[in-house]
């Protein structure tokens, strides 16, 4: 179970999160949630599509992308975290500012969300530790203008792995307790398209560490280059999403804990079909037989189930 989600504990499949953008130029949407109000009502749709958690995020981490200052950061993200945590909403920030991070979950937020794994700002570690905030550490090699050109690895699989295992170390040292903590490959972070699909293929390696794991392929570039036309050129962000299902059917038959998707609607019906198919096959193998390195310390994605949320 992961500190503070409680409600979130026995639903018995994989959770899906959605994104909100509070953003100009995000890659994946555009800026088409900037304004405050437009974001809210987008928050809203995507929990009556069956998003378990809302992830707000106010500076864009697109390949290239400059950051933001930190008070625009703020002015972005505070009044719609409070404002959707305010109507009930499970609230993630998505943020790898210390001070964003604390603002917001003084805010409501209920979950960290840090693509920079705590390397960004060194303070974070602190904060999550004081607050005692659930924390998606994600693997990261640096920001947006230069993580393209950070893409070295022997294993790529094993480097992440372990260089995963060792931000966790960091977090622990601060005091953060294992029950926050929640870890993520990183995709298309400092990862060449075919570096991937390995990440995800080998999911089990992640989750032999013993933390819960998200899996962020929404819209991805390695989905519009596998998908390219044949002239070569890669499918647009919004012509991936239902490649972006078909990833989350895996990853939620592979044990993630979460998946981080755009496009809500699909991949909630997603997380319950690997759901349904789980129990089907425990029923006659028996849990844990049908696959390897099974996470022991939380439900099997497909163990169990509830109904599709009605928000
Ligand atoms: N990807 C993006 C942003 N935030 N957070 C996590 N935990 N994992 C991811 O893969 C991830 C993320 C990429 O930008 P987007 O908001 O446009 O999807």
């Amino acid at each position: 179970m992961v500190a503070g989600l409680e409600e979130l504990a026995d639903v018995g499949r994989t959770l899906v999160m959605g994104v909100v953008n509070v953003t100009p130029d995000s890659f994946s949407d555009g800026g088409e949630w900037f304004e405050p109000d437009a974001a809210l009502a987008h928050g809203r749709e995507l929990l009556g599509e069956g998003a378990d958690i809302l992830d707000v995020g106010g500076e864009s981490t697109r390949p290239g992308a400059g950051r933001v200052p930190v008070e625009a950061e703020l002015a972005r993200v505070l009044p719609v975290i409070s404002a959707l945590a305010a109507e009930g909403a499970v609230v993630s920030v998505d943020t790898t500012r210390a001070v964003v991070a604390e603002r917001a979950v003084a805010a409501g937020a209920r979950l960290v969300n840090d693509v920079s794994g705590g390397l960004a700002d060194p303070a974070m570690a602190d904060v999550v530790a004081r607050t005692g905030v659930a924390y998606v550490c994600m693997h990261w090699r640096g920001h947006a203008d230069v993580m393209d050109d950070l893409e070295d690895y022997d294993d790529v699989v094993t480097d992440v792995r372990d260089e995963l295992a060792a931000r966790v170390d960091v977090l622990l040292a601060a005091g953060v307790r294992r029950e926050q903590v929640v870890l993520d490959p990183g995709l298309g972070f400092s990862k060449a398209g075919s570096s991937n699909w390995p990440l995800l293929a080998r999911l089990r390696e992640l989750e032999a560490l013993g933390l819960p794991v998200l899996v962020g392929a929404s819209r991805k570039r390695f989905l519009g280059h596998l998908l390219a036309r044949s002239d070569g050129r890669p499918v647009p962000p919004l012509l991936r999403d239902d490649a972006t299902a078909a990833v989350t059917t895996l990853a939620a038959a592979s044990g993630a804990w979460c998946v981080r998707v755009h496009a809500v609607r699909a991949s909630a019906d997603a997380v319950r079909v690997a759901a349904a198919w789980g129990r089907a096959r425990d029923e006659v193998v028996g849990p844990g037989d049908g696959a390897a390195a099974e996470p022991t310390d939380r439900p099997r994605a497909g163990s169990d189930s509830t109904a599709r949320p009605t928000t």
